[in-house]
């Protein structure tokens, strides 16, 4: 099977599950959950250490991983967006340690630390994952909610990104079907 075509199922199911816990309407979502990269720049080779992304540009500009460069570079992404976060919010992202490696990376919203990923080691076939993050509400309507890949060692090939998605935290789907559910009884 081609890696670059490779897929599964298990983060279709488990956005499945997290579509239950979170707000049916994100704030933003980057890529699609398909378990696959196949969206994204996929030539990380002219990227600088730092990319800019703004909430709107091409998926196709968008880095495919982090710390792919050469295997072992230490590289940020950086999303930026407009919105209002007055109340918390939940960062979902589907990824791969890919094939080969142990791969980290942490998440900070506008430059304060968020949480760090599971360091997670790649595997042949490579796996998808999902993670999610609370993210604290923030002031203010520019942020910038980044990911920086955390080892430099060489055994490494960086990870690989499926999708990535923002929604606000605290107000569940199942809500309503609760709520008739328990008018019925
Ligand atoms: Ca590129
Ligand atoms: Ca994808």
């Amino acid at each position: 099977m081609n890696k670059w075509a490779w897929s599964g199922s298990l983060c279709l199911a488990v956005l499945g599950l997290m579509a239950g816990l979170a707000s049916a309407d994100p704030i933003w979502t980057i890529g699609e959950f398909d378990n696959s990269y196949a969206e994204f720049d996929l030539d990380p080779h002219d990227d600088p250490i730092v990319a800019e992304y703004r909430i709107g540009d091409p998926f196709d500009t968008f880095p495919f991983g982090l710390g792919t460069d050469i295997g072992s570079q230490d590289s940020t992404i950086n999303i930026r967006f407009d919105a209002v976060l007055d109340v918390p919010s939940i960062f979902t992202i589907c990824w791969s340690p890919g094939q080969l490696g142990p791969e980290q990376f942490e998440v900070l919203l506008n430059g304060v630390f968020v949480a760090n990923s599971p360091l997670r080691v790649g595997t042949i076939p490579a796996e998808w994952t999902t993670d999610t993050f609370n993210v604290p509400a923030a002031t203010g309507t520019e942020h910038v909610l980044t990911l920086r890949h955390l080892l430099t060692i060489e055994t490494g090939h960086g990870t690989w990104h499926d999708a990535l998605q923002l929604a606000p935290l605290n107000r569940p789907s199942f809500r309503p079907t609760f709520e008739r559910f328990s008018k019925s009884v």
